[in-house]
């Protein structure tokens, strides 16, 4: 039978521990603290004849190399190649909890959204049309409440789809590119040029991903290109193309992709009529 190798993948909080302990029937503590290691829990679980390898990372706002944690995600990631990442989401903290979203899309992965907390939103009267959402990030949208397993089957029929589907079959293997703005995006595909020069750094990274963290002045991804014998020319590009963004939008790159970033989102968020404590007027 198929082994599904997923890793969860979330913001502090949004219930990644308590997916990991219904699924997998671990006792892992769950709640508000905050951990001392820095390490990953796994954990096995069946879902409609296929076994999964469930793997608890550490919680994170973003993917910077600015945290221990951020950089364990990171490496876990791309060194384990999962065959397909839980984004657990608090979708009582949407816009918040999407920046790790757009920045996981970077990465070029097969990835669910689990809109976890909904119990939360619904109470709160929270407004979202996820499938405008799931279709506007290209990334399959399943409203959960870890507490008490709703939409869990749900999410796992999303993953297994996810996992048997082919780069062309839509809607369920959709890569779009969260879209950073011309002048980023022009800095981002001339960054791209010259890392696409490396063979063994095509093979295994996403360029778009390596070129953005660059933007971003990201250390651990220039530590990585120093290492190149191309490195000189990626670097000088990668100048370049901050200067023009600089030149043109006021901003440093790294502000910029952020600025961006965040902008994809408040749009998506509008277009998905997303509107917070919607029923608090009627109820109260
Ligand atoms: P993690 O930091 O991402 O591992 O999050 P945890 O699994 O530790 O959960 C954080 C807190 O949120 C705990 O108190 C959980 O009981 C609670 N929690 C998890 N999922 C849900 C949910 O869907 N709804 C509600 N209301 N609470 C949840
Ligand atoms: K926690
Ligand atoms: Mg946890």
């Amino acid at each position: 039978s198929h082994t599904i190798n997923v890793a969860l993948v979330g913001n502090p909080n949004c219930g990644k521990t308590s997916l990991f302990n219904f699924a997998s029937g671990a006792h892992e503590r769950v709640g508000n603290y905050s951990g001392v290691t820095v390490d990953a829990k796994v954990g096995h679980t069946e879902y409609e004849g296929y076994e999964f390898n469930l793997v608890d990372l550490p919680g994170t706002y973003s993917l910077s190399a600015y945290s221990p944690e951020e950089l364990y995600v990171r490496k876990q990631i791309i060194e384990k190649t999962p065959d397909v990442i839980i984004n657990v989401i608090d979708a009582s903290n949407l816009e918040r909890n999407l920046y790790l979203t757009t920045q996981l899309i970077d990465m070029h992965l097969r990835m669910v959204c689990a809109l976890n907390m909904f119990d939360e939103t619904q109470k709160r009267g929270d407004n979202v049309d996820y499938n405008k959402l799931s279709e506007l990030f290209g990334v399959p949208m399943v409203p959960t409440v870890f507490k008490d397993g709703s939409g869990v089957n749900e999410m796992f029929h999303q993953i297994i789809e996810l996992y048997e589907s082919n780069e062309d079959d839509k809607p369920h293997f959709r890569h779009i590119h969260i879209n950073h703005g011309h002048e980023i995006e022009n800095g981002i595909s001339h960054i791209q040029e010259y890392l696409k020069k490396d063979e063994t750094l095509r093979q295994r990274y996403s360029t778009r991903y390596l070129a953005i963290k660059l933007l971003e002045n990201d250390a651990e991804a220039e530590k990585k290109i120093k290492a190149l014998p191309t490195a000189d020319a990626i670097l000088k590009a990668r100048d370049a193309a901050a200067q023009r963004v600089l030149d043109e939008t006021g901003d440093d790159s790294e502000t910029a992709v952020m600025d961006a970033k965040y902008g994809f989102i408040h749009g998506a968020l509008q277009e998905a009529q997303y509107e917070t404590g919607k029923k608090k007027d009627t109820y109260q």
